[in-house]
């Protein structure tokens, strides 16, 4: 029986992996934890408090589940992280470290899931079908805390056994719950402007091509991720993955074909920068020879989900 930790469980990301786990491996074997008190979190999960900065508290939650797999999700995304770049780089390498040193010295801590993200990338990687391996050179805090980070992952599986694994996510694009401070926010965003039949104000600019994909594809390609035999994972830093690539123009005009009144307004602002330095598609071929990755949405299929069941959530 595999017992599951998830770190940094109430953001984007973790809400909608907690619900993917269940479903794999068993209520009861999914433990939630977040830095929000217990008395204050709703849902169908066990749910501890956990601040992972607090190594003492990590350990004791790990001894007394007995947990075998790990999936850290705290961080602090590109832009928040820009707000206070010190902040960022200290949670997001010290909690690294702390998962990582914890996986290195208790023995039934077996396998480690850590998200990177396209934002290892920057304004020299080739824009079009990044390659796995190319230059980096990223431009924000959280870039260089994920690329650091990666080389962390690669250096616990080689030197000390880690069975680290990990993915750079593209944006992440759900319904369920909200985005916690990216660049990518604006995608997310839109889909409840348009249900509310708001015009959309975009701190993009209508041409900013960035990687993306749908939730259910990213839960599906994590827990696929995670349950590989150890010798299919062949990269041990961070696996490209691609889905499907969109300016906010073009998610405008997927819109509008469920909701034609729809309208937006282009506003650039700081986050412009950012998606400027990031590639516009990625190539993903490691992730699809290694462990057979391969997504499933495309923009108007994940546009008809997200309008058809965001307005059930909302009514
Ligand atoms: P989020 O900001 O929505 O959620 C992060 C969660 O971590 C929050 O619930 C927050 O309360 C928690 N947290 C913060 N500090 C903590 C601490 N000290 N101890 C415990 N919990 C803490 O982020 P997300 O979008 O869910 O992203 C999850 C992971 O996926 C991150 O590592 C992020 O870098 C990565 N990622 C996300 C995207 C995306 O588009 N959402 C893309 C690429 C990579
Ligand atoms: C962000 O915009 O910071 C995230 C990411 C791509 O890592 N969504």
């Amino acid at each position: 029986m595999t017992k599951i930790l998830v770190i940094g469980s109430l953001g984007q990301l973790g809400t909608e992996l907690v619900m993917g786990l269940q479903e794999e491996y068993g209520r009861d074997n999914v433990i939630a934890s977040d830095l929000k008190p217990s008395s204050e979190v709703d849902g169908d999960f066990i749910y501890e408090q956990l601040d992972v900065m607090d190594k003492e508290r990590l350990i004791s939650l790990v001894e007394k589940y007995r947990v075998n797999h790990i999936y850290h999700l705290a961080a602090i995304l590109s832009a928040k992280g820009e707000k206070d770049p010190q902040w960022a780089w200290d949670l997001n390498m010290g909690s690294l470290f702390n998962v990582l040193d914890l996986a290195k010295n208790i023995d039934h801590v077996n396998r480690i899931y850590w998200p990177s993200s396209i934002a290892v990338f920057g304004p020299d990687t080739p824009k079009v079908n990044t390659p796995q391996l190319t230059v980096t050179n990223p431009t924000t805090v959280y870039g260089i805390s994920k690329l650091a980070g990666e080389q962390w992952c690669q250096y616990y599986f080689e030197k000390y056994g880690v069975d680290v694994r990990s993915i750079r996510y593209p944006g992440l694009i759900g319904y369920k719950s909200l985005p916690g401070g990216g660049t990518t926010d604006y995608a997310v965003d839109i889909y409840y402007k348009a249900l509310a039949e708001e015009k959309f104000e975009c701190f993009l600019d209508k041409d900013s091509a960035l990687p993306m994909m749908y939730m259910p594809d990213a839960v599906r390609a994590t827990i696929e991720l995670m349950k590989v035999e150890p010798s299919r994972v062949k990269v041990r830093s961070s696996y490209n993955l691609s889905a499907i690539s969109f300016t906010p123009e073009k998610i405008f005009e997927s819109i509008k074909k469920f909701k034609p009144d729809f309208e937006i307004e282009y506003k650039p602002d700081f986050r412009q920068e950012i998606a400027e330095s990031w590639p516009d598609s990625i190539d993903d071929s490691c992730a699809r020879n290694d462990w057979g990755w391969k997504p499933e949405y495309d923009l108007d299929g994940m546009t008809e989900d997200i309008l058809k069941n965001l307005e059930i959530l909302l009514d």
